[in-house]
């Protein structure tokens, strides 16, 4: 009989972690992953993954943390995992300006004592998957797409951390002979994406808007494009990136740009609220129209804005296409009433709730 596969995923309990998990449960893996220590439940997104370990399972949680070697070390010891997902980070581009030591601390160095410790345990045969971003692209000097020869030129701690993070696997695959391989991932949302990511905190406040839970949504810049795709789709190809002969990096992107304001104008399209945008810049106003009244519901507000941003970022997912057989399944706008269809429902049930109270 085939010896079935282990799979240990730092990240597990974040967006991508949760729909991985889910894909190497289906594909048979025994599934182990790292979760932090906090004060309350941090497992809802894989909540549905775990059973009690006295009964029979394939799926298991440890405590660890990147910042901590002797956790990361223990682990990989322990479970000898036959492919390691490095999903772990401080992923939030505008918090890494605000804790730019520890996003450096989880986001680059996590990297480096993950790959020490495969080094260190001689685990020759063990791949490792490092989630590389678009951010390491950075500045845009006038390019039009990002392929896997572009320049990096990263504009926050967060991008600098994973410019350490990508070179450090690159180079343990060149100095070791290690299967280590990054994706350069462009951004990928879905109903469980983190609340304080443009996206969702634009689908849970329309959602929440038209049931009369909340008013007022307040967003940095709007005219920021980006390459939207669905994490479950992206997963897919994370694990495909482990699956082929050489260890190489690749780019996931859809290969098309909208900004934030195109994502908003999509999003109220679908749920049949009309608006009507006025100002320029900072004093740029969203408003409801409704009843031939005008009221505003989105306003710019200056704390969200970054001391950097990266106006503009598009990948070029050639290469993947051909190499990976990449076919994404959603596009920018099935990823839209993905994300209200489930933000809906949450609303309802949570209206329900205030209702029954
Ligand atoms: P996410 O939802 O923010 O999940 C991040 C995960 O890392 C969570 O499980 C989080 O745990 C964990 N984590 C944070 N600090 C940690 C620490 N000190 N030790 C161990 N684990 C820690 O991010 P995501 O969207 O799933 O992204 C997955 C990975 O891909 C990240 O590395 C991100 O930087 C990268 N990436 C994401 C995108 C995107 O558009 N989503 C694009 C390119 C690259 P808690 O649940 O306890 O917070
Ligand atoms: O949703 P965001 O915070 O995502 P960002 O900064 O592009 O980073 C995400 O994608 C990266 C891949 O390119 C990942 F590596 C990273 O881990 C993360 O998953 O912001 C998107 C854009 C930015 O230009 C931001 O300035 O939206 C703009 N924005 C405008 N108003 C806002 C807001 N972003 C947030 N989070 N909140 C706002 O109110």
């Amino acid at each position: 009989m085939k010896k079935r596969k282990k799979a240990l995923i730092t990240g597990i309990t974040g967006q991508d972690g949760s729909y991985l998990a889910e894909l190497l449960l289906k594909k048979n893996y025994i599934v182990h992953g790292i979760k932090r220590k906090s004060s309350s439940f941090n497992t809802e997104r894989v909540d549905h993954l775990y059973i009690d370990p006295h009964y029979s399972t394939n799926f298991y949680l440890h405590y660890g943390d990147l910042t901590d070697s002797n956790s990361v070390f223990n682990l990989i010891s322990k479970i000898k995992p036959d492919e390691i997902y490095n999903l772990g980070a401080q992923s939030h581009v505008g918090v890494s300006f605000e804790n730019p030591e520890y996003t450096s601390e989880v986001t680059g160095l996590g990297t480096l004592r993950v790959l020490e410790a495969m080094r260190f345990l001689n685990l020759k045969k063990c791949k490792f998957y490092q989630a590389s971003t678009s951010e390491l692209f950075g500045k845009t000097f006038g390019r039009k797409t990002f392929d896997e020869k572009s320049i990096f030129y990263p504009q926050s701690p967060y991008g600098a951390s994973k410019l350490y993070a990508h070179w450090i696997t690159q180079i343990y695959r060149d100095s070791y002979n290690m299967f280590a391989c990054n994706g350069i991932l462009f951004n990928h949302e879905s109903p469980r994406r983190g609340e304080t990511f443009v996206t969702k905190k634009i689908t849970r406040f329309l959602t929440r808007y038209i049931l009369g839970l909340e008013n007022l949504l307040y967003l940095g810049n709007i005219n920021a494009k980006r390459d939207w795709g669905h994490a479950k789709d992206y997963v897919e190809m994370q694990w495909r990136i482990l699956q082929q002969k050489k260890p190489e990096d690749y780019i996931i992107a859809t290969g098309k740009a909208y900004s934030v304001k195109q994502f908003i104008n999509e999003a109220c399209k679908y749920l049949k609220i009309k608006i009507l945008w006025t100002g320029k810049g900072k004093n740029e106003k969203c408003y409801h129209i409704a009843n031939g009244k005008k009221k505003i519901f989105i306003k710019v507000d200056k704390k969200y804005f970054r001391p950097l941003d990266i106006n503009y970022l598009r990948g070029n997912p050639k290469r993947a296409y051909k190499k990976l057989k990449f076919k994404p399944k959603y596009n920018f706008y099935k990823l839209i009433k993905t994300m209200i269809d489930h933000d809906l429902d949450e609303a309802k049930k949570e209206k329900i709730l205030i209702e029954n109270q």
